[in-house]
């Protein structure tokens, strides 16, 4: 962000103070932005939406909003995050190149608990996530839009790995031999997972399709959580996955992108599952309870899988910071998924 023209259609502000750069999402871009208004300074979150990930971005400001606004009709103890509109009534501005941006609220004095949570902190984060669960029960999936189409279609994503492989597009595939036949060794659960879907036995429900630890924000002196953000791909789902997404980003010794091994804190595993079934014993389904833990084995190879194909095809989706991270992130996940389905059942 080089100017404020952007800045200035969402506010009228008599003093621009600045803007940086925060969070670490691999997709959209996200700044802090300052300015002075009526002798009082002002902070918000202005994010670059990416259009070419997301390719309907009315579609997903119509979701977020809906969202929100049934959360402030609910019993949510926490902060939400609901787009501000800019001057003209519109939540999403475009620029000359073709980006198009939104604005948030600012959650001043909040951490997010990326690769440094405890059991007390993974107990709040599931929480959250588990309420925001329950307060969206009652919300008709079906007036979601599938904001990114077959996001968990496991199926559908191997056939992408498949096409990928077969193409070999930046001759990756030679020396990525061990991580693609450890991506083989992981179909059966994917087909387990494909297998219980088809069987009707898991309901079909909003789920937020992002509950990693970076997204969800506690107070650092309380230590409880204050808001759950990043709804972009709020949609219909199962809630194996949004539990599979805790586990897959709490209960690793590392961050997803460090090199292995990768060791399992058995004690956050406990403290997320205690917290996600505080809020959500009561409505879910025999089916769900019983398969959370297959749901995070799942997750982890379903995002090794994603890694792994985003590598081969020559790294067009995720942002990287230097050039084998891609390659970095798959053989985490491997890592991760091996362990996983080590401990579960
Ligand atoms: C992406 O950009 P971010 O960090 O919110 C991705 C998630 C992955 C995650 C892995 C739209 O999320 O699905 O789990 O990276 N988002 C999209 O860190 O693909
Ligand atoms: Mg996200």
């Amino acid at each position: 962000m080089t100017n404020n023209e952007i800045p200035h259609r969402f506010f009228q502000f008599d003093r621009w103070l600045g803007a940086a750069p925060v969070g670490s999402g691999n997709i959209n871009d996200t700044f802090r932005i300052d300015f002075e208004r009526n002798g009082v300074q002002e902070t918000w979150l202005l994010q670059r939406l990416n259009h070419l990930v997301f390719k309907d971005p009315d579609a997903v400001m119509r979701n977020t909003v809906a969202v929100c606004e049934h959360l402030s009709e609910r019993d949510f103890p926490y902060k939400i995050a609901m787009p501000q509109k800019a001057l003209d009534g519109q939540y999403l501005q475009h620029d000359e190149q073709g980006n198009c941006w939104r604005v948030f609220p600012f959650f001043e004095n909040t951490f997010a608990p990326e690769g440094v949570a405890d059991a007390h902190v993974a107990y709040e984060g599931a929480r959250a996530y588990g309420a925001f669960a329950r307060a969206l029960r009652d919300f008709p999936p079906e007036r979601l839009s599938e904001t990114i189409p077959g996001f968990h279609d496991t199926d559908r994503r191997w056939q992408v790995f498949l096409g990928v492989l077969e193409k070999n597009p930046v001759n990756r595939a030679e020396v990525s031999t061990p991580e693609i036949e450890a991506m083989f060794a992981a179909k059966p659960i994917f087909e387990r997972i494909s297998q219980l879907k088809r069987s009707g036995a898991l309901p079909l429900r909003v789920t937020h399709n992002d509950t990693k630890a970076g997204n969800v924000l506690l107070d650092p002196a309380l230590r409880k959580a204050v808001a759950v953000i990043d709804l972009d791909t709020v949609m219909p789902g199962t809630l194996l996955s949004d539990f599979g997404d805790m586990v897959r980003t709490f209960v690793p010794t590392g961050r997803e992108d460090e090199p292995e091994p990768v060791s399992l804190r058995l004690d956050i595993l406990d403290a997320l599952q205690h917290g996600f079934l505080e809020e959500t014993a009561d409505f879910l389904l025999p089916a769900e309870k019983e398969n959370l833990p297959l749901g995070a084995v799942w997750i982890a190879g379903e995002q090794a899988l994603r890694f792994l194909t985003d590598w081969l095809a020559g790294d067009v989706y995720y942002k990287i910071r230097w050039p084998e991270h891609n390659l970095a992130r798959a053989r985490n996940q491997l890592a991760l998924f091996k362990e996983l389905r080590r401990v579960e059942v």
